[in-house]
């Protein structure tokens, strides 16, 4: 059995923008996407999130909320990623370009969908209108979802 890799994703939200960052290395590299990375040992997942929050936007989250859990597969691959997603809307700073991203703002109307990972189009959404989610999404190579579930929750 191998272990889930566990991983965080943060959107900084204002009423009517997200901050998005265009990541220019490593895994997702030339999309469009939160904030995040791996969860360090000695960290609970939050601090992970903000202290990746911070390494990449130079934003510090006064509150995070947990807003959906994702998991993907790779065909091929037995190791599932496990992404905690979380929001703030109350942080410190402005933000500022780093070696792994590129931050800027987007209003929620014209998300880059087509430079974003595909499943963001399904479960972005949700997050917009304020909902929780839990989502499965397999892919095959980095372009191609092959199997998908979605859902709305209460809790997470
Ligand atoms: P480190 O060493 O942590 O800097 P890094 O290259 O940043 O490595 P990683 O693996 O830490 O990459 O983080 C990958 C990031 O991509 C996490 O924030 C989760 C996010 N991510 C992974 N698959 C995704 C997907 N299908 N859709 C999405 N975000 C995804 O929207
Ligand atoms: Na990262
Ligand atoms: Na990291």
């Amino acid at each position: 059995m191998v272990p889930n890799k566990l991983l965080t994703l943060v959107f900084v939200r204002e009423a009517s923008r997200i901050l998005l960052g265009m990541k220019k290395k490593g895994f997702g590299a030339g999309r469009w996407n939160g904030f995040g990375g791996k969860v360090e040992k000695g960290e609970t997942i939050e601090e992970g999130a903000k202290r990746e929050l911070q390494e990449e936007s130079g934003l510090v989250a006064e509150q995070l909320d947990e807003v959906g859990r994702l998991m993907f597969e790779f065909e091929g691959d037995p190791q599932l990623l496990e992404v905690h997603v979380f929001s703030t809307r109350n942080y410190k700073g402005t933000p500022t370009e780093s070696d792994e991203m590129r931050p800027q703002w987007y209003n929620i109307d014209s998300i880059p969908y087509s430079n974003m990972w595909p499943d963001d189009k399904y479960w972005v959404p949700l997050y917009l209108q304020d909902k929780k989610f839990s989502g499965y999404f397999k892919f095959k190579g980095h372009d191609d979802i092959i199997e998908q579930t979605l859902k709305e929750v209460d809790n997470l």
